[in-house]
């Protein structure tokens, strides 16, 4: 029997607001669904977590489809290869302890990894802002529709609870940046107190820093991926990826303590 249009519609809306109802508490929230938070949702949805990634295009995979500067290739080096063995995902030796990978196939795969581990993966949905108690702790995200912020018009945002918020939003570390503005004087967790802000290319540098810049900025906020470089003043390093899946497991790794009461 064919469908209505009007029925068509009840079950759009019937679906999606069921799952954005079964969403609104969350143990972690995602910013961002790179290479980095969809690592991070991965291994948190893996360990039995509630965890959403908030991405404010209508795509997933961040900066990766590009390869470097659109040579559809991605490099890994070989410290990473446990990640993507996990996520099933196919390189090619290169030599050296580095090898190749395809964009489409890492991103897909990355993908479909976190969602069938558990991770819900929004898209359109921008994180405008986080909440806040007592300026001293984070407990969630403000969102609104992606569309809603380029057309400018004035539109009030919802909310979701987060145990913990991973601000893996890339190279302008949008979520930490705005937090900072909007409470003056807070101290992020890096040497100066603030976002220091992502340094010219050094692929070595950066590729090692990454990992350990990979913390808990703020009180239940924490960085993964570009967005922690840029948060303590670290190089970026092209297209090679080794060091966001490496990134987003640690995130994965502290966020599941922190929200089981380990940390
Ligand atoms: C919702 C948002 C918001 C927001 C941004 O840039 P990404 O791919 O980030 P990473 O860190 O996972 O990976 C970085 C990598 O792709 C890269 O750029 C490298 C290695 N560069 C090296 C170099 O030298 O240039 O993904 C971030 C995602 C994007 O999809 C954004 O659309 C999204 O976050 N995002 N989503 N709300 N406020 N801000």
């Amino acid at each position: 029997m064919p469908l209505s249009e009007i029925e068509i519609t009840r079950r759009i809306v019937e679906g999606f607001s069921r799952e954005f109802l079964d969403s609104l508490e969350l143990d972690v929230a995602i910013v961002g669904a790179g290479p980095s938070g969809l690592v991070a949702a991965y291994y948190l949805a893996r360990e039995g977590l509630k965890v959403s990634v908030f991405e404010r295009d209508l795509f997933v995979g961040g900066g990766m489809w590009g390869g470097g500067m659109l040579f559809t290739r991605i490099v890994v080096q070989e410290e990473a290869v446990e990640i993507l063995d996990d996520l099933s995902i196919k390189l090619i030796d290169t030599g050296d302890g580095y090898l190749t990978g395809d964009p489409v196939e890492v991103v897909s795969r990355c993908t479909v990894a976190a969602i069938d581990a558990g991770a819900k993966v929004w898209v359109g949905m921008s994180v405008e802002d986080v909440i806040i108690r007592e300026d001293d702790v984070v407990t969630g995200v403000v969102l609104n529709w992606r569309a809603v912020e380029l057309s400018g018009m004035h539109v009030d945002p919802l909310a979701v609870s987060a145990k913990v918020v991973i601000d893996a939003s890339g190279h302008d570390c949008d979520i930490v940046r705005t937090f900072e503005r909007k409470v003056p004087g807070c101290r992020i967790e890096t040497a100066g107190g603030a976002v220091v802000g992502e340094k010219p290319m050094w692929a070595e540098v950066g590729e090692k820093e990454i990992v350990d810049n990979t913390r808990e900025v703020y009180p239940g906020m924490m960085v993964c991926g570009m967005a922690a470089n840029a948060a303590f003043g670290s190089p970026r390093m092209g297209a090679i990826f080794g060091g966001m899946f490496l990134s987003g497991r640690k995130a994965a790794g502290l966020a599941v303590r922190k929200v089981r009461g380990e940390a």
